[in-house]
């Protein structure tokens, strides 16, 4: 078959947001009348796929004798089987060397748009299933099933293990409690923010909620707290403390409140460090398939790793976006190298051909992978780990939490930080590291329910950071940047792709071909660049 009838099958597919397998699109550029063809395997395909696969298209070809309407199946996830075994190689005799770097660290301010959020996420029983695995693992087995119970069942769950971060903190009471209490009474609650927003005198005014209700907060634009509560993110489990004030005995009131706390990482935390000398080096953003793929760059950096000066960097950490996908973006197939997407991880394996052998890999999916979209993302599938089985590389789930020799790196791509950035004040791309401080801040790696980040109901929240991790490793904003937040290195790991048609439009100017390479005996950062 002509590549040029494949190439517009996949591009057709791209437009309308789907990958194909290869058969599939073979299938379905053989088609008789190929538009119509197309519009029905998409419209045949459940709405939670991602690869439009070979039944798909025969089914789109054969004659209809019904309305097709959409097949709903529940997310493709539960056979996923994620290793999540924690990497461990024994002592090396390789020479060490530090290379001490700078942080790239500027700060602008934000816009915040405010929306509404569900109207109870709490109140409902639980179902009673079992949990599936930890919160942040490298093992995530899906229990969704797209029902509203799910909903109430993730959102409870988030609500229980970010308010027992709080609850030693503060003498609460529920919120139908603090209801009862006459004016001028002292309270404090642990809530999850139903709503948020500021008032025309510019204070700022949240709905929390517990499982007995919701109860009214403000902030006064010269009170202490002000200067946390523009942090302050629907969905997101707080502490407050206050005076009640009512206007008459019968109403509920609100609270003005004076002090306002975040789960956060405590200052006390004290990160494990490795007993020898040995390094990590923390990468994400390949991208392979893309026009803008710096091959040269990244056969700079492979060429580094096999270096005397790289003897000691032993692990190879990839927080996501391997390669470029298809159908990620509107218009991204104009900027296609590779319009496969198999194609596309077999020449990833290519490029991980380079990393020497002797190292160890972790590999967790983003948005641009061919997992699904929402989080948490499931590990590659077995079809994609055998074209990456080059390296016997721990493939896990986004986000995952991996012990590297004794320290605990807790890997998320990184989707949230775009939203994080729109909306928090300070918040810049500029600073990734300096969002993610926000994120162990919330102690959750997607705060905000129903914004750019999909979250899938599930069970259990994975995205609770419920372990404080001695490393947060995150790419996906495409810039380069490290901090330490109360212990916590935290640190966001640039990308391989020159800017895009879509950066360029948006002025996002991406730090390329960095390296940030961690030593894990001390946890001093340093980098390399190899543009
Ligand atoms: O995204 C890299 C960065 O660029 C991330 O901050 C999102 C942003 N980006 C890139 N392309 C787009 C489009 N088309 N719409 C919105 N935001 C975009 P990555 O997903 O890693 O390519
Ligand atoms: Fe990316
Ligand atoms: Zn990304």
């Amino acid at each position: 078959m002509p590549s040029e009838e494949t190439a517009r099958v996949v591009a057709a597919l791209a437009d309308r947001g789907y990958n194909a397998d290869r058969e599939a699109v073979t299938l379905l550029a053989r088609a008789p009348d190929r538009k119509r063809a197309i519009d029905r395997a998409v419209e045949l395909a459940p709405d939670d796929a991602l690869v439009l696969s070979a039944e798909h298209a025969s089914r789109a070809l054969e004659p209809t004798t019904q309305s097709g309407g959409r097949t709903h199946t529940t997310p493709d996830v539960s056979d996923d089987t994620a290793a999540g075994s924690h990497p461990s190689v024994s002592g090396g005799d390789r020479q060490p060397k530090q290379q001490e770097g700078e942080e790239i660290l500027q700060s602008k301010q934000g816009g915040r748009p405010r929306r509404q959020s569900p109207p109870s996420r709490l109140k409902n029983e639980g179902n009673g299933r079992d949990s599936p695995a930890a919160a942040v693992s490298g093992d995530i087995q899906s229990t969704g099933t797209g029902e509203y119970g799910d909903f109430v069942s993730v959102f409870r769950d988030r609500y229980e293990r970010l308010s027992e971060m709080l609850r030693g903190r503060v003498t609460h009471r529920p919120a139908a409690a603090v209801a009862d209490l006459s004016d001028n009474s002292e309270a404090a609650m642990i809530g999850m923010v139903a709503d948020a927003y500021t008032t025309s005198g510019g204070h700022w005014r949240f709905e929390l909620e517990d499982t007995s209700g919701t109860y009214p907060c403000m902030v006064l634009a010269d009170s202490k707290p002000a200067a946390k509560a523009p942090r302050v993110l629907c969905d997101e489990v707080i502490a407050v403390e206050g005076e009640i004030s009512k206007r008459r005995g019968d109403d509920e009131g609100v609270m003005f409140v004076d002090s306002l706390q975040f789960p956060n990482v405590p200052r006390t935390h004290s990160p494990s460090t490795a007993d020898r000398q040995v390094r990590a080096a923390l990468v994400s953003d390949v991208h392979v398939g893309s026009q803008e793929f710096l091959a040269d760059a990244w056969g700079r950096f492979t060429d580094w790793l096999h270096s005397d000066a790289a003897a000691d960097v032993e692990y190879l950490l990839l927080a996501g976006d391997m390669v470029e996908g298809v159908g990620v973006y509107p218009g991204q197939d104009e900027e296609l190298d590779i319009v496969d997407i198999y194609d596309q991880y077999e020449q990833f394996s290519e490029h991980l051909k380079e990393v020497p052998g002797d190292m160890e890999l972790v590999m967790i999916p983003g948005n641009h992978d061919s997992v699904r979209l929402a989080e948490p993302q499931p590990a590659f599938d077995d079809e994609l780990r055998s074209i990456m089985s080059a390296h016997d590389a721990t493939i896990s789930a986004n986000p995952s939490t991996v012990t590297v020799e004794g320290v605990s790196v807790l890997m998320y791509h990184g989707v949230s930080l775009d939203e994080l950035i729109a909306e928090l004040p300070g918040a810049a791309y500029e600073d990734p590291a300096k969002t993610m401080r926000y994120l162990l801040e919330k102690r959750h790696l997607a705060p905000q329910y129903g914004g750019q980040v999909r979250i899938a109901p599930e069970e259990r929240d994975h995205l609770v950071i419920e372990e404080v991790p001695d490393i947060f490793h995150a790419g996906h904003v495409h810039k380069f940047g490290y901090t330490r937040h109360n212990g916590v290195l935290t640190v966001n790991s640039s990308c391989w792709q020159s800017q895009t048609d879509f950066q360029a439009s948006v002025n996002l100017d991406p730090d390329v071909a960095y390296a940030p390479i961690v030593d894990l005996q001390t946890l001093e950062m340093g980098y390399a660049q190899f543009a």
